[in-house]
């Protein structure tokens, strides 16, 4: 079907939802439709519409959620995202999704929405509540005259703009890894670790341990805003889908945010091969790339699989002997110490002004900050840092509520600072735990999901989770041309 022919059936489906109602006015749906007090279905999927509120002061945009590829994400039925234009292209920012059966009320009373959609001056009360039911969505106003007001957005630059936002920024991670996602040769990987190791050994924000090298500790500077992602285990798409989504990629390469990788970005987890070790060293690859183009501004925090030790095993397969062996076959024994020293110099806790966090859990028991910073010589700190769980009846040595709170204390945060960790996924379909256990702010993080890619990302003073569908990202991207 033409464009052109399109958006005319569109319209005529448009101006059918809106005729079925009994006494809806005669509206001129090109232009605009001014909701009164009645609830208004609108039967589309396929156009983005704008929504006015406080009187047309303020926009929002409602974008049928669309894949790189052009289909519908998410639940068969469609799902849609809210944001505010003015903010979404560009900076770090947040949005709502609506899947089938979600519903917004809209309005400045939301701590949530006020940090999203730059709405906190506006007055307060509802103003207009947004349902998805089916792929329908059903458009409900409840502020005073003039009333919200909603227009389908049909210009093409409009209707594309995420999809060709995010477009762009596939192209530019293409640029920034020099062409086609694929591994290195072995003579550039071991350029480029050796490279990355020498960063580490001068890496900034971490306070010296006793021996004058970069302590155990991340400490990044008050004021800075951070994007964390957690146990990627080899799932190359899911880190390629965070940098092309929200202003991740653009804040980075303007020297404004970080971001936090908390471990364990090598071995298969689930139904992948367990022993296929490809997809860590392409992982790793990407990963010191990142490194070395933004190096005070990309962090890794060790996590228990980010070792050769022959205990890191998982359904019987010993996934650190053969990633040690992996490597040395691949790319040298010279490439595999290389690998050791990188682990060896890691960092185990990121302490920033509104988040803690580290691989699997807080220490058990009071510890101050000088004690992590040198926990090189503290090998039951390592191990409780990379290892430990929630307390449980058959674990009677996890970690407690009361522990949470202590490394807060320890580091000199707020009682309602969120500790994030990973490491310990709760069940095997979502990829974001908060409040877990009923402890406020203490949230679980995996971001290496099949179908979601989990990233908490600091919005304002606060740290929000956000899930991004997974998208084959590496034959996307090398299926650009340059
Ligand atoms: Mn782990």
């Amino acid at each position: 079907m033409a464009k052109t022919d399109a958006k005319k059936s569109f319209l005529k489906r448009l101006k059918a939802s809106f005729s079925d109602l009994a006494e809806c006015e005669e509206v001129d749906i090109k232009e605009s439709y001014r909701l009164h007090n009645k609830k208004i279905k609108v039967h589309v999927g396929e156009y983005p519409f704008q929504v006015n509120l406080y009187g047309d002061t303020k926009s929002l945009h409602v974008y049928p959620e669309r894949l790189l590829n052009g289909n519908p994400a998410g639940t068969p039925s469609g799902s849609y995202i809210i944001f505010d234009p003015d903010r979404y292209f560009s900076t770090i920012t947040g949005f709502f999704r609506l899947q089938d059966g979600d519903k917004i009320t809209l309005g400045s009373d939301d701590e949530r929405q006020r940090d999203f959609l730059d709405i906190s001056e506006h007055p307060s009360g509802r103003q207009l509540s947004i349902s998805n039911r089916e792929g329908n969505l059903v458009f409900k106003n409840h502020a005073p005259k003039p009333g919200s007001c909603i227009a389908p957005l049909l210009r093409d630059k409009k209707v594309n703009r995420v999809v060709d936002w995010r477009l762009a920024k596939a192209r530019g991670l293409r640029e920034l890894y020099g062409g086609e996602i694929k591994p290195l040769d072995p003579e550039s990987a071991l350029t480029l670790i050796r490279e990355v190791n020498l960063i580490l050994e001068q890496e900034v924000h971490r306070p010296k341990n006793n021996s004058g090298q970069p302590g155990g500790v991340v400490v990044l500077p008050d004021g800075s805003v951070s994007c964390i992602v957690a146990d990627l285990h080899a799932k190359t798409d899911n880190l390629l889908v965070v940098l092309s989504q929200n202003g991740y990629l653009e804040a980075l390469e303007a020297g404004n945010a970080y971001l936090i990788i908390l471990g364990d970005a090598v071995h298969p987890e689930g139904e992948t091969k367990l022993d296929e070790m490809e997809g860590s060293m392409l992982i790793m690859d990407l990963i010191f790339r990142l490194k070395l183009r933004f190096p005070s501004q990309v962090f890794y925090i060790r996590g228990n699989h980010d070792s050769f030790s022959e205990e890191i095993a998982k359904g019987g397969i010993p996934q650190g002997l053969l990633w040690g062996k992996q490597l040395k076959n691949a790319r040298g024994e010279q490439y595999k110490q290389e690998m050791g020293r990188f682990y060896s110099l890691l960092p185990y806790v990121v302490v920033a002004e509104h988040f803690i966090a580290c691989h699997a859990a807080p220490p058990t028991s009071a510890t101050p900050i000088e004690t992590i910073i040198n926990i090189r010589d503290n090998p039951k700190l390592v191990n409780q840092l990379l290892n430990n769980r929630l307390q449980r009846p058959n674990r009677p040595s996890g970690y407690t509520k009361g522990d949470v709170k202590k490394f807060r204390k320890s580091l000199q945060r707020d009682a309602d600072t969120p500790v994030i960790v990973g490491h310990t996924p709760m069940s095997n379909d979502d990829t974001i735990w908060e409040n877990v256990d009923g402890i406020e702010n203490h949230h679980i993080l995996y971001s290496s999901d099949s179908e979601w890619v989990g990233v908490m990302t600091q919005i304002g003073d606060k740290v929000y989770p956000f899930r991004y569908p997974v998208e084959p990202m590496t034959s996307i991207i090398n299926s650009l041309s340059d």
